[in-house]
């Protein structure tokens, strides 16, 4: 992948072992046989995970792949705990999702901006023989060893949170049209696959609201078995709340164009195809007389007449897509919290 944007890596952890406890007697000038004083080990460190604003992607992670948290010290005499070891934090970017490599099981999914999780506990530390004394045993010559930390290799990947995903053949007009909806500014040109890695912006609608929408390198016929640039984007829609297809309306296969599209999706993971879908038909400055009913589709989808570039149909079409992710939103509240 190019431009240090990495979404996917796999690294190694490992939370620190327990300190022992430890076996001493209080040795004082006139006592001669002093009671147990031993302390207690002190506590392995954890591997925590927290989101970070400020962290776009996992390439962090891709230069240094081993984190180990510290080992609890032992404890020693006067009942003194050893010190517990220290914890690493590995910082990752909102939408990192956490799963055993191994096994496969689903560990974690950091998806608030404030998430924080102990992945892993350090072992505990180790009983020093003080804790063991009674009234029958004054001197036990007993302590624990600390436990062992535990270790995992982990897959993490990144999926960007967004409302809208733009979702189009290259060249159709994605970047422009991001441009000229956001302050963000993908890099735009006639050829196919400017875009490599996706792009988040944010798009105001009035003074208030806004949402956010992703645009991704351009989809081909094929994606799905690894043809252009593949499919390795596609998880960076699977959060969205609308697909916005984008479609080059001055070319003549535009139904071809649509179900493409639509089988790529399906093919990458048919999930996607349940997702809400609004149609934009772009560049129409280029096309004279546009017929939008003469697409079968045009009558179960949502289809927009628009031009990227100049603006045209741009207003009508950021209203729809507000009100539609406003409505999701709203109804995701309303849901009850499991
Ligand atoms: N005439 C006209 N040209 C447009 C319009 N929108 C985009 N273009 C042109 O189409 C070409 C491709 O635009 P991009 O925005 O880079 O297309 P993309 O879909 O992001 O392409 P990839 O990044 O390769 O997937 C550029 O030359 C744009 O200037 C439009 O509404 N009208
Ligand atoms: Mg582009």
């Amino acid at each position: 992948m190019t431009r240090g944007f990495i979404d996917r890596v796999k690294i190694y952890v490992e939370s620190g072992n327990g300190g022992n406890g430890c076996v001493s007697f209080r040795r004082e000038k006139f006592v001669p046989r002093g009671g147990p004083d031993g302390g207690n080990g002190g506590k392995g460190g954890d591997i925590v995970f927290r989101v970070d604003l400020g962290i776009r992607t996992l390439i962090d992670l891709r230069y240094r792949k081993n984190y180990k948290a510290g080992n609890g010290q032992a404890g020693s005499g006067a009942r003194k705990a050893g010190k517990s070891g220290k914890s690493v934090v590995i910082r990752v970017p909102q939408g990192t999702l956490v799963e055993d490599l191994e096994n496969g099981e689903f560990l974690a999914d950091l998806t608030d901006e404030e998430d924080e999780l102990v992945l892993l506990e350090g072992g505990r530390g180790g009983r020093g023989n003080y804790t063991f004394r009674t009234s029958r045993n004054k001197a036990p010559l007993r302590a624990t060893g600390g436990e062992p930390g535990t270790q995992k290799t982990l897959k993490l990947t990144m999926k960007l949170i967004a409302d809208v995903g733009l979702v189009g053949l290259p060249n159709a007009g994605k970047s422009t049209l991001l441009n000229t909806v956001s302050a963000a500014h993908p890099k735009i040109a006639s050829y196919p696959f400017t875009t490599l890695i996706p792009t988040l912006g944010i798009v105001s609608v009035g003074e208030l609201a806004s949402f956010c929408m992703v645009d991704i390198p351009g989809l081909i016929k094929g994606a799905h078995e690894g043809k252009g640039l593949g499919i390795q984007f596609l998880q960076h829609i699977e959060r969205c709340r609308i697909l916005l297809f984008v479609i080059d309306a001055s070319v003549p296969e535009i139904e071809d164009v649509y179900s493409q599209l639509i089988d790529e999706l399906g093919a990458y993971n048919a999930n996607l195809l349940s997702k809400q879908r609004i149609v934009a038909l772009n560049k129409v400055d280029l096309t004279e007389e546009f017929l939008q009913d003469n697409f079968s589709f045009a009558k179960e989808e949502d289809v927009y007449l628009i031009s990227a570039a100049t603006g045209k149909g741009i207003p009508e079409l950021l209203s729809r897509l507000y009100k539609v992710v406003s409505e999701s939103s709203r109804e995701e509240d309303q849901q009850p919290n499991p």
